[in-house]
């Protein structure tokens, strides 16, 4: 991996890619290929021993998949990078290669949906059991941890509820009982948040969202120590094979170059939307970390650029209220994912959340009167008209 070149705005257009090697193609090509030839019978050998280095099945290593991985990795300044097909199968693939049956995990009280469910398989099919904690306090951190615990799993602001954990408190607890902490960074990239710099040990993405940027590619992202990802890539991703295509690949490194344009517009406009939710009479409550107000305020300033793309809000009203804001909406897109060019609205508990038990939902914020909203690079004036007429109509 190369050395971190300028700013982080140079760094997302640059990093990883010399053009002097690819025929002074500017962009970088696409390697649309499964397998890769061998000179000899003996090179073959070497490769596969590792003796040689070289390219040997996509599903083992692609250099246009290599490309966003040493970019990612200087991004978020870490060691090395690692390309999934899915968020989903970066966050099975970091999982599975670091623990066994009957281990413990500890977890951040609200985690996206499909991640619960896969704890919940692995606690069925392994026993591994998973405690879901606020992680306000070191206190509190220390009473969850048990000598089987083998993660300490993060995702900060929290999927959907918006709610922040201290990153660099976490880091220092978990040293105490040398445990890795996994901080899936979706909502923040490493343009707002960079949790190895805060002393934890493992970073995911669901690519999918703000690093892909334009609604049109599903991919995930780690990135952490090269003895990690190393093991990661020879066993979970290569064995379980959830691995990125090079046309994808390729579509997050077009995305990656502007997401810093895009993350300043997509907060810019949140801020606005937020100003105007806090005096609309159906509103009960608003979360977003980038709000003065917010009890999570002084964890956003320590860690994060700024708050981000996504508010999370309660109206005042039921579920039935919910579903008819949503569907008063003009322009404004009813869909799950985030982080597009394009403002997408969601019910969290009959949608990405519907999989988590009610009670445990109830018990990790997200009520029926919950809306996730991502703000898009729209007009903002745009997004507030629409949201406003169908918030007065609810
Ligand atoms: N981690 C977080 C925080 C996510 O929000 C998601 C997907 C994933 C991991 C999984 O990534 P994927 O496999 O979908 O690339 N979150 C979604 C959401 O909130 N709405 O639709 C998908």
């Amino acid at each position: 991996m190369s050395k971190k070149r300028g700013h982080f705005e140079t760094a997302v257009i640059h990093e990883g890619y010399d053009s002097k090697n690819m025929l002074g193609s500017l962009t970088p090509p696409i390697f649309q290929t499964s397998t890769y030839t061998f000179e000899t019978a003996e090179q073959g050998e070497r490769r596969f021993a590792g003796e040689e280095d070289g390219y040997i099945y996509s599903r083992l290593g692609n250099p246009t998949v290599r490309i966003l991985e040493d970019r990612i990795a200087v991004l978020e300044n870490g060691e090395k990078g690692l390309a999934f097909g899915s968020g989903m199968a970066a966050v099975s693939a970091v999982l599975v290669a670091l623990t066994k049956a009957n281990d413990h995990i500890v977890c951040s009280s609200g985690l996206y949906g499909c991640t619960f469910g896969l704890l919940s398989m692995m606690k069925e099919k392994y026993n591994m059991k998973t405690d879901y904690i606020d992680m306000k306090t070191k206190a509190e951190l220390r009473a969850a941890i048990r000598p089987e615990t083998a993660v300490i799993y993060v995702e900060t602001p929290i999927n959907p509820t918006m709610r922040l954990v201290d990153l660099e408190m976490v880091a220092e607890v978990a040293k105490e009982h040398d445990i890795p902490v996994v901080v899936d960074n979706t909502f923040s990239t490493p343009y707002l948040q960079r949790p190895l710099e805060l002393g934890c040990d493992v970073v995911i993405h669901s690519a999918t969202k703000y690093i892909g940027g334009h609604g049109d590619v599903i991919a995930g992202l780690a990135v952490g120590k090269q003895s990690f990802i190393d093991l990661v890539a020879r066993t979970t991703l290569k064995d379980m094979g959830g691995v990125i295509s090079p046309f994808d690949a390729w579509l997050l490194l077009r995305g990656l170059k502007t997401l810093p344009v895009r993350l300043d517009r997509h907060c810019d406009n949140a801020e606005k939307i937020v100003e105007k939710l806090k005096k609309h009479h159906n509103i009960a409550h608003i979360y977003y970390p980038g709000d003065k107000h917010n009890p999570d305020f002084a964890i956003m300033e320590k860690q994060m650029k700024r708050g981000g793309g996504v508010i999370s809000f309660e109206i005042k009203g039921d579920k039935k209220c919910a579903q008819k804001l949503l569907n008063r909406l003009a322009f404004m897109k009813i869909a799950v994912s985030l982080g597009d060019a394009e403002t997408l609205i969601e019910h969290p508990a009959t949608m990405t959340h519907a999989v988590i038990p009610a009670e445990t939902r109830g018990e990790m914020g997200i009520s029926d009167q919950l809306i996730r909203l991502s703000v898009g690079l729209e007009a903002w004036q745009d997004i507030w008209s629409d949201l406003e007429q169908a918030l007065n109509q609810i």
